[in-house]
């Protein structure tokens, strides 16, 4: 049997494809920023739940500004770090709607941190995606609060010296303590099993607020090979080996009642 027939013949079964949820265009991503992981899982996820068409999405000031160009839903843009506090306008106006923030660590524990201890103090019933790469990464990789203890950035070459500049922010666990929080958890992209896992904790995230639980927030440990100097390989060990050792992986938050909303 001639090849060309033996094609023609094999059944055809799509194993992968576009989530309907990302529009059919280039990202301006570095190669090996896993930004595009994320923004893929969150996608999908807003696939399966079956909410596209009302879910509003509100993008940072940061690598991710042009997210709402990227993702096939409603989107707003705010100012740098203010994120929460529109997306709180945005689901208080329209309940019905799914509303997500998509925020990086100086975005979201840098200039924007009120926000979101506020947003998580009241409860606000909106999902927060927090990409943490330990830089800033948009504006050149200066250091931000979540930079790594000896970590070197333009603005700390020498490494971050936390007599000098404190130590790293733990967003999810702080967080976490505020009772408006019904889901913190901390998840990492840097192999295939940690962003299944990812995926999983994005979807139970989305599910509490159809659930009308309150603040979820699902913070990705994430790369950037282009401030970190590092090739993507070499970048996907550096989370694993630097990253996740100062922070953990895992729930810091989970309300029996997203539980019982995740498995329905
Ligand atoms: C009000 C305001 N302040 C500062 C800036 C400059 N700025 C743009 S992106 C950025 C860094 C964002 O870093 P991060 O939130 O960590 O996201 P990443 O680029 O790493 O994804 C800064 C300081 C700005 N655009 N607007
Ligand atoms: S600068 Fe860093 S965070 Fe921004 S797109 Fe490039 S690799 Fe990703």
């Amino acid at each position: 049997m001639c090849a060309v027939s033996m094609v023609e013949q094999a059944e055809e079964k799509v194993v992968y494809k576009r989530p309907d949820s990302l529009n059919d265009c280039a990202t301006h991503y570095c190669p090996g920023c896993t930004h595009g992981v994320a923004h893929r899982l969150v996608a999908e996820v807003l696939d399966e739940l079956g909410v596209r068409g009302r879910t509003i999405g509100v993008s940072p000031v940061g690598c991710a500004v042009f997210a709402y160009q990227y993702f096939n839903v409603d989107g707003a843009e705010a100012a740098h770090g203010r994120a929460p506090a529109m997306a709180t306008g945005i689901k208080r106006t329209l309940p019905d709607h799914v509303v997500f923030t998509y925020q990086g660590d100086g975005d979201l524990a840098s200039i924007g941190l009120a926000e979101i201890v506020h947003a998580a103090t009241r409860g606000e019933n909106i999902t927060t995606i927090f990409i943490n790469n330990a830089v800033y990464g948009m504006t050149g990789g200066q250091m931000a609060p979540t930079s790594l203890p000896g970590q070197r950035t333009t603005s700390s070459p020498l490494g971050r010296d936390v007599e000098l500049t404190g130590f790293p922010i733990h967003m999810a666990e702080m967080l976490s303590a505020s009772p408006g929080a019904a889901y913190v958890v901390r998840r990492s992209l840097h192999n295939v099993k940690e962003i299944n896992r990812a995926k999983k904790a994005i979807k139970i995230a989305f599910q509490a607020q159809l659930a009308g639980l309150g603040f979820s927030m699902v913070e990705l440990l994430s790369t950037c090979p282009t401030n970190w100097g590092l090739t993507p390989v070499e970048a996907l060990a550096w989370v694993e080996q630097k990253m996740v050792p100062v922070y953990p992986l895992g729930d810091f938050k989970v309300y029996d009642a997203v539980q019982t909303a995740a498995k329905r």
